[in-house]
This record gives structure tokens, sequence and C-alpha cells, in this order.
């Protein structure tokens, strides 16, 4: 099922006609995958919980569920990988979305996930990806794989190219960083457009799936990551990076649609940063890109070599793009958020 960059996912289909989805996390990018469950179990418990307790959210959102078996919810293969199964959530995914009041859907989702998760404390669930959306540390691990690169072989001309637009921006990487005072809370980590769940008719987002990044972060990283994914109607995975723009339509729509769920989670020094959260988290997926392209394609999953290049090629697009029209998106945010 899907078309996960890291994982492997399956349908399961019992024989009275039942249906769950079962996944293999990844041994070579968790290196706990234990500490990923328990993240999950104590995740999912709460979202349940809380959704019970909101009866205005029935049918707006359904919380995934962990199946348990005999010996437990998870099952440790010998090569170390952990499987686990849990509830199909019926609707349909998709990679790009296209109209505002779809991006207005993902965005009341995610508030509503973060809003749930609020009354859970962030220092409960364990770091089981060290290092993930630490963008400063994502640049060294760059200038390590591109260090090795030139000793051992030429680069070639599109490498260069993603090589220099990371030269002129290295400062980007510590914009996050540096800024005091961020909004720490349990954030998702991943939150795509492919990780959302609509209904059948492509109308309502009724679930946020693919949990395994959950953990203690910003804020901002979420809100950067899901608008760098759902302000992007060409795709992450597009062809032709020449084409692609970040769309202040869907952005204006995505930040109504949060901003109704979760407005008051944000500080004003949160919505200050929220148009550089979304540069930086691009910057920080295409560095990523760029390094796995460079360490020989090894972290995320590819169908061709070059694969990854073009992929950093587009968050790099999606930069440059933000760049242009730095203005009119602070001012989206000031007349959406900024009350
Ligand atoms: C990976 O495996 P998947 O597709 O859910 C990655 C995310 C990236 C995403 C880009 C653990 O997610 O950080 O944003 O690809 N997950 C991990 O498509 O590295
Ligand atoms: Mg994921």
């Amino acid at each position: 099922m899907g078309q996960g960059n890291v994982n492997d996912t399956f349908l399961v289909t019992l024989q009275r006609g039942r249906q769950l989805v079962l996944q293999r996390v990844n041994p070579a990018v968790f290196p706990d995958p234990q500490l990923v469950q328990h993240n999950i179990r104590l995740v999912t418990a709460h979202l349940d919980r809380q959704v019970r307790n909101s009866p205005e959210l029935t049918g707006r959102f359904t919380p995934l569920i962990l199946c348990r078996g005999k010996k437990g919810d998870a099952y440790q293969d010998r090569d170390g990988a952990v499987w686990r199964l849990v509830n199909r959530v019926p609707g349909r995914t998709c990679e790009t979305v296209g109209r505002p009041c779809q991006a207005r859907e993902l965005g009341r989702c995610l508030g509503v996930f973060h809003r749930l998760l609020s009354s859970l404390d962030p220092d409960a669930l364990a770091d089981a990806l060290p290092g993930f959306h630490n963008t400063p540390a994502c640049l060294k691990r760059y200038d390590q794989a591109r260090a090795a690169c030139t000793e051992n072989n030429t680069p070639d001309i599109e490498n260069e190219k993603c090589c220099r637009f990371i030269e002129n921006r290295r400062s980007l990487a510590f914009l996050l960083n540096d800024a005091p005072e961020l909004s720490r809370r349990i954030i998702h980590g991943d939150p795509k457009v492919a990780n959302f769940i609509f209904d059948r008719d492509m109308e309502n987002v009724v679930s946020l799936i693919d949990l395994d990044t959950v953990r203690p972060g910003l804020l901002l990283h979420d809100i950067g990551d899901a608008l760098r994914s759902c302000c992007n109607p060409l795709g992450e995975s597009s062809r032709a990076p020449e084409g692609i723009h970040f769309d202040p339509e869907l952005f204006d729509a995505w930040l109504a649609g949060y901003a109704a769920e979760a407005e008051l989670l944000l500080t004003n020094r949160d919505k200050a940063h929220i148009v550089d959260s979304v540069r930086v988290i691009a910057f920080e997926l295409g560095l990523r890109f760029v390094t796995d392209h460079l360490e020989g394609d090894h972290y995320f999953k590819t169908r061709f070599r070059g694969h990854n290049l073009i992929r950093a090629q587009v968050q790099f697009r999606l930069v440059r793009s933000i760049e242009d029209q730095f203005k009119d998106l602070q001012h989206i945010v000031t007349t959406r958020i900024n009350r």
C-alpha cells in the first residue's frame, strides 16, 4: 500500500472481509523500532480517549488503533524490524491537492491532531529518530557526504546546481534553531499530503496516519512540513522541477483551517516564523535528498539513479518560490491568524 519512502506497508484482508494495515518499520532508518512503537502506543491511546470525549469529532477524526495480539502489539523479526497492525481507516489518499477547500481540510486536521495531543506531555515520548528535523545536523551531514564524494569521483551538473543552491543558503539551516521560544509539543513529524485520509468524495479529511515520526518537536516543524507539501500542486516527485511553485491560495486556505482548530496553541513568535518554517523544512528535505544521492541512495527508496536529485530540485524550487513571494505570504499570515 501507499508510496512510503521508508517503511513497507501492506493491506491485509481477513476471511470475513475485515481489513487491516500491516507495516514493517525499516530498521535501517529507525535505530530502535521498539521506541517507535512506544511512541505510537502512547499517541494512539491518547487520541482515542480524546476523540471519545469529543462528540463533535465523531466522524470527523478517526484515530489509528494498534491491534493487540497475545504477546503485545508488535512483532520483532529476526532482522530487527518491527511489524505492527492497525485499523484501516476507510477513505482515499492522494499525493497532491489542487482545491483550496481541500487545503483547508488538511490544515484543520493537523490542527485537530495538535490540539488533541496538547494535553499529553511531550517528554513522555522517546526520540526514536535522533537528529530528525535538526536542520544544522542535516547540513553537516551533507557537508561530510560532499567532501567524501569530491574525493572519490566527479559530481555531475545537476548535482553541482543543487550544491550551489545549498552554498548560497547555508544560513537558512539555522533559522529555526536560533529562534528563541518556539512552541515545543508533540508533533506528527511527517504531515505530508499523502499521510492524510480524505473521505470518498475527497471533500473532508478524516484521519492522519503514518505515526512513525511522532515525537516532541516544534509545532513549526509540522506546520512547515505540511505547508511545503500542501502548497506544491505538482507534487514532490514531479519530473519537471522548473514548473514548481508555492501556491499562495492553498497557503491561505490551509492556514484558515489550522487556525480554526489550533490557533490558541501558537504564540506570536510561532506566528511570526510560519513562512520561514516552510522555507526551512523545504530546504532541509532538499538537503536530505541531495545527501542521500551523494551517499548512494540508501535512505529514501528510489526508482532510478538521480531520483533523489530531482526530488531535491523540487524542494529548492519551492524555497525560491517562497522567497519570491515572501512579503505577500507574510501578509496572508497576518490577515489569517494574527488577529
Ligand atoms: C519520508 O516514508 P515516508 O514517505 O512516510 C521521510 C519524511 C519525508 C518524506 C518525503 C522517517 O516519509 O521525513 O518528509 O519521506 N520520513 C523519514 O516524502 O525520514
Ligand atoms: Mg512517514
